[in-house]
């Protein structure tokens, strides 16, 4: 017989012992597995039974007979080795049952067989499967109890008698985050903006939304997955943009980009051009002019300028703190700075008297663009009588009076052509007094203001050097 087993007689018909399916053989209290894919008979006891050809109760799924073997299915039996096919298992009679695997037509009995139980709780036909990931070892098992759940990790088919045919399971079911019409694969990730955390998904609508404002990419498992839109948007068609602001976020919107925009740049998609730094304007944005001398601006968009710290001026444009320099350093002893917001200018206070040509050669060699000084404000005039105030003598300044007009035109010695700014004569002058040739300038005092005198007196020079 190809099997083993006790057979005893239980109201009336015969009932056997299910021990080891094809592919096992009994060892100590259990059964163990042929080597690879090698089967065996129903309940053998020893591997030397183990063989490649399939069986009686088996048949192969690729046509060959050999192992790897199928059981054939609950209700019938082959008794045939080699078998190729499943249409080599042969039906039972009707009104009887026997189990997977069932090699010899004698199994075939009016009494439930394993893996099955009775659908009237009498034990006897007729008789439905045990269902997948259980299997049911009892004999005219009288209801669904009978049918034992698969250890953990492992799952079986419908219909099982023995635990070995528990087998570690191969999932094909969509993974979570994926779905298909059947819930097995192949399968399609859930969009972007959804996830779905459950496995074996059958519709597209088991892929939850994520929250508003919120997004996911697809294919996401989880809700974590859904992170605020404006947190990790990135932005399309700006260099400078690449995450979102965070608050209340339209998806999709260009405008919720958050942006590193370089100094220059500025607005939330960094496209407002910002004043460089060594310019400001009225608004921080163009047009934008360069810093004044004495001023620097080492950041953008500003609408001002900082002072260069006090003795210190610098030349327009200048953006950095290290930009201001002070007179002395950068033009050598004696040269002065004031109240940059006065003049930015260094100036040289001579200490000999020439006459006005002399003194304008002394300014002139000093180099740099030193020149007799030039005087734009009152502010300016004040800062420099201040210096020169209680000197015995007065000051010459870097001015021509041309007496054949009329009134009197005062010009600058540097450019005949070009016309005082500003001027700070004394009441009455200039007056060419006497017809005496006035045709040069002094800052006097006590007052500061300027009077008009022959250009052969001699007098102390102030030269300037304009920082610009
Ligand atoms: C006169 O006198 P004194 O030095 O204050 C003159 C000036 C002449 C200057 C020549 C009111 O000033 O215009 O340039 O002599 N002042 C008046 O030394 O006539
Ligand atoms: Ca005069």
């Amino acid at each position: 017989m190809g099997f083993s087993g006790n057979v005893a007689k239980t109201t009336g018909i015969m009932v056997y012992r299910l021990q080891c399916p094809q592919g096992w053989y009994k060892d100590g209290p259990g059964c163990v597995s042929c080597p690879g894919n090698e089967t065996s008979p129903l309940n053998s006891e020893d591997i030397i039974q183990c063989t490649s050809v399939c069986v009686p109760g088996t048949y192969s799924d690729d046509g060959s007979g050999n192992a790897p073997c199928s059981l054939c299915p609950a209700n019938y039996y082959n008794a045939n080795s080699g078998s190729t096919s499943i249409t080599d298992c042969v039906a039972c009679s009707n009104d009887e049952s026997t189990f997977k695997g069932t090699p010899y037509t004698y199994f075939c009995l009016g009494a439930c067989a394993g893996g099955t139980f009775s659908i009237f709780g009498d034990g006897y036909v007729p008789c439905v499967a045990c269902p997948e990931g259980t299997y049911g070892p009892d004999l005219m098992a009288t209801s669904l109890n009978a049918c034992r759940p698969c250890p953990a990790g492992t799952t079986s088919e419908e219909g099982s008698w023995s635990i070995y045919s528990c087998t570690v399971s191969v999932s094909t079911q969509c993974a979570p985050g994926t779905y298909s019409d059947t819930g097995e694969e192949p399968c399609t990730d859930c969009p972007a903006n959804t996830y779905n955390p459950n496995a074996g998904s059958v519709n597209e609508t088991d892929c939850l939304p994520c929250s508003a404002g919120e997004i996911s990419p697809a294919g996401s498992t989880d809700i974590s997955d859904c992170q605020d839109a404006c947190a990790v948007k990135t932005c399309v068609g700006n260099e400078f943009c690449t995450n979102c602001l965070t608050g209340p976020c339209d998806v999709g919107a260009p405008d919720y980009a958050i942006c590193t925009c370089p100094c220059e740049w500025g607005g939330s998609n960094c496209d407002i051009r910002l004043c460089e730094p060594g310019t400001w304007s009225l608004t921080g944005s163009p047009n934008c002019t360069d810093c004044p001398a004495g001023q620097y601006q080492d950041e953008c968009g500003q609408t001002d300028c900082k002072l260069c710290p006090q003795g210190h001026t610098s030349h327009p444009g200048s953006s950095f703190l290290y930009d201001c320099f002070s007179c002395s350093s950068r033009f050598g002893r004696g040269w002065r700075g004031f109240d940059v917001q006065i003049t930015p200018n260094c100036y040289f206070f001579c200490g000999k008297a020439h006459t006005y040509q002399k003194a304008n050669q002394r300014c002139v060699r000093k180099g740099s663009g030193s020149k007799m000084v030039e005087i734009n404000s009152l502010a300016e005039n004040n800062v420099l009588f201040g210096v020169v105030a209680s000197d015995r003598k007065n000051r010459w300044l870097g001015m021509h009076v041309d007496h054949d007009q009329t009134p009197p035109l005062p010009w600058w010695m540097s450019n005949p052509n070009q016309m005082a700014k500003w001027t700070n004569f004394l009441p009455g002058e200039p007056n060419n007094h006497e017809y005496h040739g006035e045709t040069c300038v002094q800052m006097r005092k006590p007052t500061g203001k300027w009077n008009d005198v022959p250009c052969d007196k001699k007098l102390k020079c102030i030269c300037e050097i304009n920082i610009n």
